[in-house]
Parts: structure tokens; C-alpha cells; sequence
């Protein structure tokens, strides 16, 4: 357990690992439901600080837009209590931005679900 901890972040009840390798959002949830994990859903700041802070780059979130424009979910069907938006985010650039990624000072910004962003997965 001391690599497994010295290379994630725990959380309360959770824990993050990032792969530190970019994928399209599919494939995040792929491999994120490979090892019985999920895309990360930060229910509060703490969890948002530190999927930010295991992350390298800009990791996806476990939320989208598709089913709904405007409104995201989790992969439950259900909207999250807590959210962080950039100043004018989500804004569906291109009318083609149904994911989201967390940028470096924890900002959410919606992004193609096609784009590659970083694996972490939520535990
Ligand atoms: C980026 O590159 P641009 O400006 O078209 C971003 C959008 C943001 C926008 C904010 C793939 O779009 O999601 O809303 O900046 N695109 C990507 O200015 O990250
Ligand atoms: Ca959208
Ligand atoms: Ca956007």
C-alpha cells in the first residue's frame, strides 16, 4: 500500500490515480471501469483539489452533457450538488463540447468527449 499511496491521492472515502497519459473520454471510461473504478465526480473543493493535484495536465470529469445539452450528469443520471465552472463555462464551443475537463487551477471548461484529455480514475 505505500506505492499505492505515494502515488495517488485519498480523500475521504476516495482515492485517485492518474495514468498521466491522455485518451478520449471513452476510453478514460474504459479504462477507468477496467479496475472497477469511475471517471472522477468531485462531490466537494477537497475532491476537486485533489484530482487537480494528482493530475499532471487537464483530466476529464465523470460528467456529460450528451443525453441533455446544458445539463450534466453523472454516469447515474444524476446532477452534481457541487460544480466549479470557468467564468463562462460550459459554453459548448463548436456545439460539440458534451465532456468536461478540469483545468490547472481546478476550473471545470466543457470539451469534446472525441478530445484526448488525461486518465485519472476515482476509487
Ligand atoms: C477553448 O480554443 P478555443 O478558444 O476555441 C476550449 C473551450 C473553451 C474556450 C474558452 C478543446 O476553445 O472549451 O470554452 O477555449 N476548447 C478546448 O475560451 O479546450
Ligand atoms: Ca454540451
Ligand atoms: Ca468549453
Amino acid at each position: 500500500t505505500w506505492l499505492f499511496f505515494s502515488l495517488g491521492k485519498k480523500v475521504g472515502k476516495k482515492f485517485y490515480l492518474s495514468r498521466h497519459e491522455r485518451r478520449s473520454f471513452d476510453r478514460v471510461q474504459a479504462l477507468c471501469t477496467q479496475f472497477q473504478a469511475s471517471v472522477p465526480t468531485p462531490r466537494n473543493a477537497e475532491e476537486n483539489r485533489a484530482i487537480r493535484n494528482v493530475a499532471h495536465e487537464n483530466p476529464f470529469l465523470g460528467i456529460t452533457d450528451e443525453r441533455n445539452e446544458g445539463e450534466f450528469v453523472d454516469r447515474k443520471g444524476i446532477r452534481p450538488s457541487y460544480t466549479n465552472w470557468n467564468n463562462g463555462e460550459p459554453n459548448n464551443a463548436g456545439s460539440n463540447e458534451d465532456c468536461v475537463a478540469i483545468l490547472r487551477d481546478g476550473k471545470w471548461n466543457d470539451v469534446p468527449c472525441s478530445d484526448a484529455f488525461e486518465a485519472v480514475c476515482e476509487w
